[in-house]
């Protein structure tokens, strides 16, 4: 009897999936210690957990295995069969993408989570449309200026070196009389060591990550945005998982995303501290600055809703209407 039931055991764990347990890359660009990554590993860790060891999720951290700018082409394809990616920096191809980064439309956490809900059916469609399926987002803290030089006024932004991260914090430099190139997070310590840049808009947590107080001096708190990582699957590959697989992982990507939202705002606050007790001065952009920032907001806005019509208004007006 005892042996006929393990045997029947054995059998059924065969059919029901640990003889077809599959293991998913998922690239991030970001470093392993960063919040996100962190977050995305318990995520992974869940996914195994629920999936009764069905499902493993590999992570591969800081552009390791699929650079920043590969990983949606990765996902897409099917190299990896998911992926985090600021989805902002693809915002040339569709600018839905910079939902997030439309200057000072959302510059809190709880603003932020409202912008995402607004956007998520469309910025779901999209994704759709290029066989993937979006699973959650989690937010960066506030965007905040960094120089290598005490900035007063409009003039001490010209000419400046600016490494941007995506099309509309180049857009922002340029308006500004700045000089962008885009750069990723994880060679963004050697662009600053090179003087290939010597400015950036970014949070705390990135200014931290990279330990940008070596070669910048001075971050304003400007809050101009929040902008995000997304996680999306294949689809192929998420239809191809048994059912109950497929609602394990959907589960732990909404824990995800109230998890990481939560970290993000817990830790905002003490990455401005570790910028100012490693030597940066920080505080407020003087008003002359926040004058030429309202503006360029303006234009980038008015841009912002021009390039993506129907689909940007829907989005603004969700938003507005929440
Ligand atoms: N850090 C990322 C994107 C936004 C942020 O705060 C970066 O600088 O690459």
């Amino acid at each position: 009897m005892k042996i006929t039931l393990s045997a029947a055991i054995a059998a059924s764990t065969l059919v029901s999936g640990v003889a077809v347990a599959e293991t998913w890359d998922m690239p991030v660009a970001y470093p392993a210690a960063n919040y996100h990554t962190e977050n995305a590993q318990e995520f992974a860790d869940a996914v195994k957990s629920c999936s009764g060891g069905e499902l493993e999720i590999v992570i591969h951290a800081g552009g390791s295995l699929f650079k920043g700018g590969e990983i949606k082409r990765a996902v897409q394809l099917g190299e990896a069969q998911i992926g985090e990616r600021l989805l902002s920096a693809h915002a040339n191809e569709n600018s839905i993408f910079a939902y997030d980064s439309v200057p000072f439309l959302a510059t809190s956490f709880e603003a932020s989570d409202k912008l995402r809900d607004a956007a998520a059916p469309i910025l779901s469609k999209v994704l759709a449309e290029q066989n993937m399926t979006l699973l959650y987002s989690v937010p960066w803290p506030p965007q905040g200026l960094y120089f290598a030089k005490p900035v007063d006024t409009a003039d001490d932004m010209k000419g400046v070196k600016f490494r941007a991260y995506n099309a509309i914090t180049a857009r922002v430099a340029e308006l500004a009389g700045m000089v962008p190139t885009q750069i990723e997070a994880a060679d963004l310590k050697q662009a600053l060591a090179t003087g290939v840049v010597s400015s950036m808009i970014s949070s705390g947590s990135t200014g931290v990550d990279e330990s940008v107080w070596e070669d910048m001096t001075n971050f304003y708190d400007v809050k101009a945005w929040l902008p995000r990582n997304t996680v999306f699957v294949n689809t192929d590959a998420f239809e191809a998982l048994p059912e109950n697989v497929q609602t394990c992982l959907t589960d732990e990507a909404e824990k995800a995303q109230i998890r990481g939202t939560k970290k993000a705002e817990a830790l905002a606050e003490g990455f401005i501290e570790t910028l100012a007790s490693n030597g940066m001065t920080v505080g407020d952009p003087t008003e002359a600055v926040t004058t030429k920032l309202m503006e360029i907001g303006d234009v980038m806005t008015g841009e912002w809703l021009e390039t993506t019509g129907d689909d940007g208004k829907a989005i603004i007006d969700a938003y507005k209407s929440e």
